[in-house]
């Protein structure tokens, strides 16, 4: 009997702090972009993260670790990005770039999100963006933030 109670307070502990720290029902991003294959494009040195409305602190680094990302002309997935923000509340998707002697220009990106086994729809948004917080390499003008609002509420919803 002792031992059935311990396992059940156990489970019960599990349940309650899953509940309370949303631990099951985390909000995951995926974000995909697309490196433009015009010259100096790529990048190897711009630190690049992604937060959700005015939430900074909440800000996610795009960096697959042992992978050179922002390669010329190259498609690179983010996965398992944490949302800081609930899904219909979510208004803005801001790109942040940190440092940068090397300036990489955004093409497009797209992004889902999961939460469990469901999914949004991929939304796809043109950039055309060239980023750099420090100096430029290409001679066009170079942003260190850059946002985008989600067209649709429609397409926030886990199907
Ligand atoms: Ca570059
Ligand atoms: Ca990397």
């Amino acid at each position: 009997m002792a031992k059935l109670c311990l396992g059940y307070s156990v489970f019960s502990i599990f349940c309650l702090a899953g509940s309370v720290f949303g631990i099951s029902d985390t909000l995951y991003m995926e974000i995909t972009t697309e490196t433009d294959d015009v010259k100096f494009s790529d990048s190897n040195d711009c630190k690049v993260s992604v937060y959700l409305n005015d939430d900074i602190a909440g800000k996610v680094y795009l960096d697959n670790p042992g992978v050179d990302d922002f390669k010329l002309g190259a498609t690179d997935v983010f996965s398992k990005l944490k949302a800081s923000v609930p899904l219909q509340e979510i208004e803005k998707i801001t790109f942040l770039v940190e440092g940068g002697g090397d300036a990489w220009r955004l093409k497009r990106f797209s992004i889902q999100f999961f939460q469990g086994d469901k999914k949004t729809d991929l939304i796809s948004f043109p950039a055309n963006i060239s980023f750099s917080k420090e100096k430029s390499d290409r001679a066009c003008k170079q942003k260190a933030v850059f946002s985008v609002r989600p067209p649709q509420k429609q397409l926030l919803m886990l199907k």
